[in-house]
């Protein structure tokens, strides 16, 4: 029924091979302090694709020590802020220069498709990097008018040592956006990838010192998340924390910052985004971005628009169409040209995903296309739609991260404002609408960190993103992104001569 026949039978092949495994310490490639290694997989096939060092709290011990020293001896935080800036466009040039190999071992440790790696991923962590460039040496105090004979200005300085836990759904990406603005910033790093997909930052790390990035500025350890993650998250010597992954860990993350030392933490957690197409949308376009805000990057986006309500005179019309483009969707290998989507990540997310689908399937829900594997190798699922979706159901209320589109019905503006509110999350909300006034009332009434109108998942560097709610605390990207990791001193001094 899914139409991976007009799956190109072209293999793109770039060339890619695993150089790197270790963790990245001072500059170093090191294994660790145990000697344990855990085996990364390729989602295609289940099957081991290389081992990679297993970090814990003394690797963790190992790396900050290192951040630490790079903060307070330098060179990092006392370089100038242009030469900052040169280090950042120099390492962005290098990643455009291998962004086939990148995108290539980015696909074959995460799975989604390379053309998507390729053509729309890389290029924005090379612009998301030259952005950063940018700042670096655009990062002013204030002058300040108190009152009182005194000069008063602000000093804006790095925190300090950053450290950093990412995902396993945009590994490149959410590197790009944490280590960005902390290093334009004049911070230094220890980062932990998702032991999903630990190969990518350290590819990247390898760049950076290419770049010329001093040793211990940028240093990366690879691991589970209740040892490596745990230790960097309560380190006494690491001085703000930042996350991207489940509302559950988050509170985990914050615990354990408030038990040590009281690090600030930024964090950016589940969703469960409404996209709204209200009866004037242009429905064939709203269909397209509908199925594009739910399905892309095989499910797995934070924000993924996965309330799908529709107004209940074009719901008819809206269903058989979405329902039509989601049995067109493109499933297999994600290296074949033309393929839209690739397997999930790993079983557990399988697993979870194929019981999200049964816990939909048992409900009064209808299942409109999907809801099984696709195929019998790896962790392909099929493109699945519900109709008739009501919003007390499991598959209405939680993040599934996965291609499992849930539509529902709706009659009032100000009904489809309260359901799509009536949720403990709010990341982002899409509206389809032409008329000014209904985009007007919804892009103030819903509560969402983002609102995209007749459009969906529009990224740009300058544009910042993040929760209300329990989707998180904090904005990455754009100038809000430079609050996380600075901190204001203000300067007092007395004039001598007031009147002037
Ligand atoms: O997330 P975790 P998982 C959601 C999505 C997904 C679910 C579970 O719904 O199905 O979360 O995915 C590290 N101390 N998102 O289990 O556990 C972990 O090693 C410190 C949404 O993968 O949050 C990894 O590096 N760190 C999301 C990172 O946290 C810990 C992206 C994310 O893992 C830790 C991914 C601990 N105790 C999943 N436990 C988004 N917002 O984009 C785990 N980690």
């Amino acid at each position: 029924r899914f139409s991976t026949a007009a799956a190109s039978e072209e293999l793109i092949t770039p060339p890619v091979h695993i150089e790197y495994t270790k963790h990245l310490i001072n500059g170093q490639f090191v294994d660790s302090a145990s000697g344990k290694t855990f085996p990364t997989y390729d989602p295609r096939t289940a099957e081991v694709i290389a081992h990679v060092a297993e970090g814990d709290a003394e690797d963790i011990d190992r790396a900050v020590a290192a951040a630490r020293k790079a903060f307070d001896e330098g060179p990092w935080p006392k370089m100038s802020a242009y030469e900052r800036s040169r280090i950042l466009l120099r390492f962005a040039d290098l990643v455009e220069k291998h962004s086939d190999e990148l995108a290539a071992l980015e696909t074959w440790n995460n799975g989604k498709p390379f053309e998507q790696a390729a053509h729309s991923e890389l290029p924005m962590l090379v612009r998301l990097f030259r952005y950063y460039a940018g700042w670096a040496d655009k990062i002013h105090g204030l002058t300040v008018p108190a009152d009182g004979p005194y000069h008063v200005q602000t000093l804006h300085e790095p925190i300090g040592v950053a450290g950093q836990i990412i995902p396993w759904n945009f590994p490149l990406l959410m590197f790009t956006w944490k280590v960005g603005p902390a290093l334009a910033c004049g911070n230094t790093i220890v980062l932990k990838t998702a032991e999903q997909t630990p190969l990518t930052a350290l590819y990247v790390a390898k760049l950076f010192q290419e770049a010329g990035l001093p040793p211990g500025v940028l240093n990366i350890v690879s691991g589970y998340g209740p040892t490596a993650g745990a230790a960097l998250a309560s380190h006494m010597d690491v001085d703000k924390v930042a996350f991207t992954g489940s509302t559950d860990t988050g509170k985990i993350i914050l615990e354990l910052a408030a038990k040590s030392n009281l690090k600030p933490a930024t964090l950016e957690l589940g969703g469960k985004s409404p996209f709204i197409i209200c009866e004037d949308a242009d429905i064939d376009r709203a269909v397209e971005l509908a199925h594009f805000a739910l399905f892309f990057n095989q499910g797995q986006c934070c924000c993924a628009g996965s309330r799908t309500f529709v107004h209940e005179r074009v719901y008819d019309e809206f269903l058989e169409k979405a329902k039509a483009r989601a049995l067109k969707r493109i499933v297999g290998d994600p290296f074949k040209k033309g393929v839209e989507q690739g397997p999930q990540i790993d079983s557990e997310q399988f697993q979870k995903v194929l019981r999200y689908i049964k816990s939909g399937i048992e409900s009064t829900a209808t299942l409109e296309c999907g809801g099984e594997r696709f195929g019998s190798k790896g962790y392909f699922i099929q493109p699945t739609v519900f109709s008739n979706v009501q919003d007390d159901m499991l598959i209405a209320q939680d993040e599934i991260f996965g291609p499992v589109q849930s539509i529902l019905k709706f009659k009032e503006l100000d009904e489809v404002v309260r359901r799509a509110n009536a949720t403990r999350y709010g990341l982002a909300a899409g509206v389809f609408t032409r008329n000014i006034d209904t985009a007007n009332t919804l892009t103030r009434a819903l509560r969402a960190g983002t609102v995209w109108v007749n459009c969906f998942d529009v990224f740009d560097a300058a544009i910042p993103f993040g929760g209300y709610k329990m989707s998180g605390i904090g904005r990455e990207k754009g100038i809000y992104s430079l609050h996380n990791y600075l901190q204001v001193k203000a300067v007092v001094t007395p004039l001598k001569n007031p009147a002037w």
